[in-house]
């Protein structure tokens, strides 16, 4: 097999798409380094004493691991100094990351979940960083909150890293959806994956479904439908999958198809479900999108949802084309 690293395959796009520029280029390069950072890091496990908790909290009020906290920390200071960002925001601070004054500045804005799936840490399930790229808006200058809150489909570049039994890199820069895989020894990424395609027919979903009783009615209804099976209104099985790792439960449905789900539901009302908008829903509908699956808040497209504020919450269905379809029919 000819090897082509991470690297090679951006130049290559950039040729042929003429879609990422220098700056585009190390952003990504950077941002994947320091995933290997991380990736090295939740390998240690115990070894490396990062397991646990570090008895804080973030903005959500949810307490953060150590490596929660340990994952953004590589994530800033790799992507401080080289120039290709104006600013940083992330799922486990509160505020906007300004880049510091002694360094130069760039027209990209990066959003980052440092570690996702933060309940699987603890138990060795694995779990991923997400993130996504925006262009700062023009004539912007000190960057504040405002400018990052920019439609998903304004996003120029989305992905993820998956820490499992391989370290994974899986990307977008608008023209389909390619994998990486980390080679541990020689320390690169190489294309071990072309343009992933997501079928649009399924019969596996993913749902929480201790949450049931609390779902409202065209998500109970769909779900009674795909658990009735063959002998219900849809005539086939359906299989389930839950990791409670998004990036692991959104890999398998790139991988093999599928639906995931985190709906909203009536346990803490006003609460547009679990999932952030920014962070996780917008660069996992990206992603998904140009795999040709399809993303929704059960009412409308996640891509054209106009943020109203940075940690905002999201109804997500995502993966295959014509089960999301159904169940945002379902809402209407
Ligand atoms: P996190 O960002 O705090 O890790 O939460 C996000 C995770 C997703 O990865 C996953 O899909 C979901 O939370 C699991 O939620 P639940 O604990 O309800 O199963
Ligand atoms: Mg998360």
């Amino acid at each position: 097999m000819k090897r082509i690293s991470l690297t090679q395959h951006l130049v290559e796009e950039q040729r042929l798409n003429n879609n990422i520029s220098a700056e585009l280029r190390l952003l990504i390069e950077v941002v994947a380094r320091a995933c290997k950072t991380i990736s090295h890091a939740v390998g240690k496990g115990a070894l490396g004493e990062v397991l646990g908790s570090a008895n804080t909290e973030n903005i959500q009020g949810e307490v953060q691991k150590k490596l929660d906290i340990l994952s953004n920390e590589i994530l800033l200071e790799a992507n401080e100094w080289g120039g290709h960002l104006a600013a940083m925001a992330s799922e486990e601070m509160e505020s906007i990351h300004l880049i510091p004054n002694r360094y130069p500045k760039g027209e990209y804005m990066l959003l980052f979940d440092p570690l996702d799936g933060s309940s699987n840490i603890d138990v060795n399930v694995s779990i991923g960083t997400i993130f996504s790229v925006l262009k700062a808006p023009e004539g912007m200058q000190t960057p504040v909150e405002q400018d990052f809150l920019q439609p998903g489909s304004q996003q120029v570049a989305a992905g993820y890293a998956l820490y499992g039994p391989q370290t994974m890199l899986v990307l977008t820069t608008g023209h389909g959806v390619n994998c990486f895989t980390l080679d541990r020894e020689m320390g690169s990424w190489v294309l071990t994956q072309r343009d992933m395609k997501i079928p649009a027919d399924t019969q596996e979903f993913a749902i929480n479904a201790s949450n049931a009783r609390h779902w409202f009615p065209p998500v109970t209804r769909y779900v009674n439908e795909l658990l009735a099976g063959s002998t219900g209104p849809r005539q086939k099985n359906f299989n389930m999958r839950w990791i409670a790792s998004m990036v692991t439960d959104v890999h398998r449905i790139l991988t093999r198809g599928g639906i995931f789900m985190y709906p909203a539901d009536a346990r803490e009302p006003g609460k547009e479900g679990k999932l952030r908008l920014m962070y996780e829903a917008n660069p996992m509908a990206m992603l998904v999108e140009q795999a040709g699956g399809a993303a929704t808040n059960g009412k409308q497209r996640m891509l054209d949802i106009p943020p109203e504020k940075l940690h905002q919450r999201v109804a997500v269905f995502l993966g295959s084309k014509n089960e999301v379809d159904r169940v945002t029919a379902y809402h209407q």
